[in-house]
């Protein structure tokens, strides 16, 4: 243990915090690592584009093209992070046999067979997420809440394959799995009908809820949306229809995105409201920048304020957190790097905060004095609280990753 960090300690002593606890917490508080940052959300079972309104942008050299390559980006990323994870995957990230091939609605628990070994070995828990989009089998923009018949059971039926996926992996790690359920449906221009649609995805998410599952294993969550890159107009899946589907369906979780609100609205203060009522919340951290832009996660203002929520709200066995965002204009691993080591760096910030001392400030009307400790707080020796948690989990601190990176670059990704 390094004299800096024992000096850091005693700082935060007379703050009223408690480092070690801090970094003992954080240790045991799991975060959902994406699999698609590594391949700008391509999978391994479709060669079309990206649709479904989101969009990666830039062309950097050495996205992993193959599930080998994809797990050995992870395995970098892994070693270049502290904390503990999950795994978080997408179904069109299925692995066949040579010459085999599964469409969508046949998904089958042998088509992720590979990821749960790599998982298992790992430790890690695994989470998953049906893919609605980048597919031919989507009609006008529409999936689950399609008016044809036959396209809307199309991917019903995928999302049912999904949960039995889900389940296998609940089962294989012992882990609860998260599955979270987002579609791309909306439309760009003046809807003529705006409640169909929904009516449509309310009845699809609960013939694929229905299909049989451990609800204390496998956890449902829907993800809304403001709108996206050709569905200017009209989003199915809006803020007030996902909230009120999990708030009147045992069992699933709302899953906020903090890039699918409007700009001046900020998911750290919807935190606190909906942990009020649900048991088990769900996020996907990114960076909106001026839309969902998916930019890698920072160590800024509203990631530290979404943290922040969390851990006063004492939710970190309650909320599901998932990093969400997809840099193609970057080195990968860099970004999946930068993006996880920021969310770690939040959660440690506001578990190095005093939260019981200054609620007790805001109960009592002391607000001048909440205000000077809260100034206070921000030039606290944190740096070092950081670095004692890397070293503990083994992690490279900062300044001592980068190399890593740029070697593998040279050796393994420019050659791709
Ligand atoms: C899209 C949603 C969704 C996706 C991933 C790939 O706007 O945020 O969660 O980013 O499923
Ligand atoms: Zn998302």
């Amino acid at each position: 243990m390094s004299n800096y960090y024992k000096e850091a300690r005693e700082v935060y002593k007379r703050m009223g915090v408690d480092t070690d606890a801090a970094i003992a917490k954080l240790k045991e508080a799991p975060v959902s690592l994406h699999c698609w940052q590594g391949d700008d959300v391509t999978g391994f079972d479709h060669d079309g584009p990206l649709t479904g309104g989101i969009q990666t942008t830039g062309n950097y050299p050495g996205k992993a093209r193959t599930p080998q390559e994809l797990m050995d980006d992870i395995d970098m990323v892994i070693r270049l992070t502290p904390g503990k994870k999950k795994l978080n995957l997408h179904a069109s990230y299925a692995i066949f046999e040579e010459g085999e091939f599964a469409d969508r609605d046949k998904l089958e628990p042998k088509h992720f067979k590979k990821w749960v070994e790599f998982a298992k070995e790992r430790g890690m828990g695994i989470d998953f997420n049906p893919t609605f989009f980048s597919h031919d089998n989507i009609k006008d923009g529409l999936t689950l809440s399609s008016p044809d018949d036959e396209v809307r059971n199309f991917w019903i039926e995928h999302g049912k394959a999904c949960i039995r996926i889900s389940q296998y992996f609940a089962e294989e790690t012992g882990i609860p799995c998260v599955m979270n359920i987002w579609i791309g449906d909306g439309l760009k221009d003046i809807p003529a009908d705006r409640m169909g649609p929904r009516e449509r995805y309310k009845d699809a998410i609960e013939q694929i809820i229905a299909e049989p599952h451990n609800p204390e294993m496998v956890k449902p969550c829907v993800e809304s949306k403001v709108f996206g890159i050709g569905v200017e107009s009209y989003t199915v899946g809006s803020g007030e229809f996902t909230l009120l589907f999990a708030a009147t369906h045992e069992g699933v979780l709302p899953l906020m995105d903090n890039g699918h609100y409007h700009p001046t609205e900020m998911v750290s203060d919807k935190i606190p409201a909906l942990l009020t009522y649900f048991p088990e919340i769900a996020l996907h951290i990114t960076r909106p920048v001026r839309w969902d832009s998916d930019h890698v996660v920072l160590y800024d203002d509203e990631t530290k304020e979404m943290a922040k929520e969390i851990v006063r709200c004492d939710g970190l066995q309650r909320v599901n957190m998932a990093l969400d965002y997809f840099d193609a204009g970057i080195n990968r691993i860099s970004a999946w790097t930068v993006g996880f080591r920021s969310w770690q760096k939040a959660l440690l910030t506001a578990l190095c905060t005093p939260n019981e001392r200054l609620k007790a400030l805001q109960n009592a009307g002391n607000f001048t004095e909440l205000m000077v400790q809260q100034e206070d707080i921000k030039m606290l020796p944190f740096g070092e609280v950081w670095n004692e948690y890397c070293r503990q989990c083994g992690a490279p601190v900062d300044g001592q990753w980068f190399d890593e990176v740029k070697a593998y670059e040279e050796k393994v990704l420019s050659r791709r």
